[in-house]
């Protein structure tokens, strides 16, 4: 049989439950109901009941944070990595498709990407890494992802919008590059304006469309932008004897050949015995240099070990 609580905190607390917007405030409304509710024996059930509901809530609540986790911390960040980060509907599930090999979907109806999306473009052998985030302004957009990122890819649809992502964005690092999307439907007249505003502004842009169709679209130009401001060395290693392999391995500006044996695995360079290199770095193909040596964007290292 139900009871009646007079205890007006109960009563208040019970309200806030079924008010409640979110688990979290429903879970606490429910500690106010549990320690609240009456002590006497005839209550047993009711207090039974509170429990158990909170029991259950507090489970619904650790898998949601769990999955929660998944999505943000399941994003291991790449040497090189962007964020797409922009306005609902400015075309960041589209760009990222015509840049990479995702395959998001698309839509006019707003606030489509309700997760970050990862994909790979690669650029003359390099991987890099690019992540469609959620939509700035929307309860999806993950600040997290902004603070280590390299490279900030800022998507507009109008001159307008920069102020609005700009005053939402939270600080960051990493470099940044304005991409004005749509611009198939803009005539030239539109074009020139928007060009010397930016450049009067000193920003680095680009104006692209996502549709690969559409000519002219600045995708080209926008992946070397993209790769120029990582600023990165490309390092290919060999063997003695063997080619050299096919993907270069990606290292910080000022790297020496230690760092890129320290790279292959930790304490590789212990194992060293000789190095010689190819390319920018080396006054002649093959020259036999030390661990300090210098490397350049480009340079072929091999490694001679015990
Ligand atoms: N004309 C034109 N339309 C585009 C272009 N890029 C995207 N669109 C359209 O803009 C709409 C939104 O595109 P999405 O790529 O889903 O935009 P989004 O920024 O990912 O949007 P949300 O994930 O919902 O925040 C779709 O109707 C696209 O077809 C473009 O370069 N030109
Ligand atoms: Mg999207």
């Amino acid at each position: 049989m139900p009871i009646n609580v007079n205890d007006p905190e109960y009563t208040r607390a019970e309200k806030d439950y079924f008010d409640a917007k979110t688990a979290e405030d429903r879970l606490e409304a429910l500690g106010r109901m549990i320690s609240h509710a009456p002590k006497h024996k005839g209550a047993e059930n009711l207090r039974q009941q509170l429990t158990q509901r909170r029991k259950r809530l507090e489970e619904d609540l650790e898998k949601k944070r769990k999955k929660g986790k998944s999505s943000k911390d399941g994003i291991k960040k790449g040497d090189m990595q962007a964020l797409l980060i922009g306005k609902t509907n400015s075309g960041k599930s589209s760009l990222m498709r015509t840049l990479t090999n995702t395959n998001q979907k698309i839509s006019s109806v707003p606030f489509t990407t309700k997760e970050p999306v990862v994909g790979v473009m690669e650029y003359e052998g390099s991987p890099i890494q690019i992540v469609e985030i959620p939509a700035i302004g929307s309860e999806n957009f993950e600040r997290g992802l902004v603070h280590t990122t390299d490279l900030v890819i800022i998507i507009i649809e109008k001159i307008e919008d920069i102020d609005y992502i700009k005053e939402k964005l939270p600080p960051h690092n990493g470099k940044e590059i304005i991409v004005v999307n749509k611009s198939d439907l803009m005539t030239p007249e539109i074009k020139r304006k928007i060009s010397a505003r930016l450049q009067s502004k000193r920003y680095n842009f680009v104006l692209v469309s996502s549709f690969s169709y559409s000519k002219d679209n600045g995708i080209e130009e926008l992946k070397r932008k993209i790769f120029n401001s990582f600023e990165v060395l490309r390092i290919f290693t060999k063997e003695p004897g063997s080619e050299k392999k096919e993907k270069p391995m990606i290292l910080r500006p000022d790297s020496s050949v230690r760092d890129a044996a320290e790279k292959i695995f930790k304490g590789f360079s212990k194992r060293i015995v000789e190095v010689r290199i190819w390319g920018p770095s080396s006054k002649f193909g093959g020259q036999v240099v030390g661990l300090n040596h210098k490397l350049k964007d480009l340079d072929t290292v091999e490694f001679k070990t015990k």
